[in-house]
């Protein structure tokens, strides 16, 4: 199975002013489809891996051949990361509610208090990276980040919300402002709907 770029559901300038169409296009049809290009020529010789689940293969790094390990790792991460990222966002994003927020407030005790724990591991995620929000192993919420592409998969959590915070996520328009990224992506284009419909599929699972 080839690995393809997922559409987005959104026009590229409907990010307008928190992110910019120039920067998503860049992003979504040059950057995200390098690494599906990657990963796909990676997996050539190899069948039996390309009918295994990306997610699977990415969980189980350690079963991919040594030839290709590297690459799954930083473009099978980074078509996981990215798609995930674009599903996430949506023009006019309202807050968490329901489920997921009431699981937010029990471990962080209010939106606000998430908010600024995960705006510090998005800010001081040192170059290139991302900050999650993920399910681990006992079933609890917690932050992460992750240098590079690597993904929270490699440590048996379940990714349900992510930022890229490689540079191209926001440089031509917030430079080397990334903490005003990180505060107008979570206050306005992390979709509180979505990631809770995303919270809810892998809880019932
Ligand atoms: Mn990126």
């Amino acid at each position: 199975m080839m690995q393809k770029l997922p559409p987005l559901d959104y026009p590229y300038n409907a990010l307008e002013p928190y992110i910019d169409a120039q920067t998503m296009e860049i992003h979504h049809a040059k950057h995200h489809q390098t690494y599906i290009d990657k990963l796909n020529d990676a997996l050539e010789n190899h069948p039996n891996l390309k009918e295994m689940p990306l997610e699977e293969m990415l969980k189980n790094l350690e079963e991919v051949p040594e030839d290709i390990r590297t690459s799954v790792r930083n473009n099978g991460g980074g078509h996981f990361s990215h798609s995930l990222f674009w599903e996430i966002m949506a023009p006019n994003a309202k807050s968490v509610s329901g489920k997921l927020k009431e699981d937010i407030e029990k471990k962080w005790g209010t939106v606000e208090k998430f908010k600024e724990e995960f705006t510090e591991a998005a800010v001081s995620r040192f170059a290139s990276g991302w900050a999650w929000l993920s399910i681990d192993k006992s079933g609890e919420l917690q932050i992460s980040s992750t240098p590079n592409h690597d993904t929270p998969l490699m440590e048996e959590m379940i990714p349900i919300m992510v930022i890229d915070v490689w540079e191209h996520a926001y440089y031509l328009k917030y430079q080397n402002r990334r903490p005003e990224f990180i505060k107008n992506w979570l206050d306005n284009v992390a979709c509180g709907d979505k990631i809770g419909e995303i919270y809810l599929s892998k809880i019932n699972t």
